[in-house]
């Protein structure tokens, strides 16, 4: 063999372990998916739901492995956006409020009273109001792929009955960490204080607060009433979506299919969680009634009461949205 062929042969040999390289670690790649539900609620099936079909469909190229109960961010599910921007986290199905602090654009959901219905929220995700929120978010590094939904949010407590601002007055209640929920809980004469969803649980247990707000699926899945919450107002006064995102650097290094999986895929456990999530509400909430938590729902007029106490929500909170996103929010909802 002259020197020339030894070292083609060694060349060649050489490409073929390059070849093999590179195609076993597109087998084996492995991403990160966090959530701050595990899979014994809606949120978290939700990911298995993702992990499943993208597994499927690029015939195991990709594993999402997911890591519930925000442990990516040490519990601190305020922090998840700003680890998937960094890439310490490659994915995550997250809560417009626990992104809203990066994603100013993401109160729009918490501004109190806004959202009237599951067709309101429809409306808004699905419509020009979605697509200038998901470019906010893309504007900020990571890229949004699909909607799913933690659903309308409703006030437990564990002191009595509340049908008006003044039954919460000087009550402590658990929020989100995000600032706007201080305000509305301060304008209607509550004494709020924020912590994550990993620290309400035990303070809710020693009652250290007296009440906290949650979808119904979150209620009757972390059992929040056998911690005392026995009191429950439907008062629909946020609705909190969920969305499917990708780190920009990630999702730059995927194919064009792998990138089109994933995103079809997103939208398909997507619209699996909501509609479930939909479906299951009346069902949990006569569970919930059954295990004898009183629920009180509003009348027209209880519901104008709140509606005026929180205007000054409104105010200061819509500029810092922006003015047109909440206009062009607002017309999608008059219009659904
Ligand atoms: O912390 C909460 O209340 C939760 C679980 O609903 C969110 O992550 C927004």
């Amino acid at each position: 063999m002259t020197a020339a062929s030894r070292l083609t042969r060694a060349a060649a040999a050489l490409a073929g372990v390059a070849v093999l390289t590179a195609s076993l670690s597109a087998q084996a790649r492995e991403l990160s998916v966090s959530t701050v539900l595990s899979d014994a609620f809606p949120w978290g099936q939700a990911a298995e739901k993702w992990a499943e079909l993208v597994e499927e469909r690029t015939e195991g190229e990709l594993t999402l492995r997911v890591y519930p109960n925000s442990q990516l961010v040490a519990g601190d599910q305020t922090r998840e956006f700003s680890a998937m921007r960094s890439g310490l986290i490659d994915m995550a199905i997250g809560s417009t409020i626990n992104w809203s602090p990066q994603v100013p654009e993401l109160n729009l959901f918490s501004l109190p009273f806004f959202m009237p219905d599951e067709a309101a929220v429809d409306a808004v995700t699905g419509g020009e109001a979605g697509e200038r929120i998901f470019e906010a978010i893309e504007s900020r590094g990571v890229v949004p792929l699909a909607w799913g939904e933690n659903g309308f949010r409703q006030l437990s407590n564990s002191r009595g009955p509340i049908s008006a601002p003044a039954d919460l007055d000087g009550l402590k209640i658990r929020v989100v960490g995000s600032p706007l929920f201080q305000d509305t809980f301060n304008a209607l004469g509550a004494d709020p204080t924020q912590m994550s969803w990993t620290d309400a649980q035990p303070a809710l247990t020693t009652g250290a607060v007296d009440g906290q707000e949650n979808p119904l699926s979150v209620f009757d899945v972390a059992r929040i009433d056998q911690v005392g919450q026995e009191y429950l107002t439907l008062w629909n006064y946020m609705n909190d979506p969920l969305i499917f995102a990708v780190n920009q650097r990630v999702w730059d290094s995927l194919t064009e299919e792998q990138q089109q999986i994933l995103r079809e895929t997103a939208v398909e456990a997507g619209q699996w969680e909501i509609a479930m999530t939909r479906e299951e509400e009346s069902e949990r909430l006569a569970d919930i009634q059954e295990r004898g938590v009183q629920v009180t729902e509003l009348t027209e007029a209880q519901h104008q009461a709140f509606v005026n106490a929180t205007a000054s929500v409104h105010d200061k909170w819509i500029p810092r949205i922006g003015q047109e996103l909440v206009e062009v929010a607002r017309q999608a909802i008059e219009s659904r």
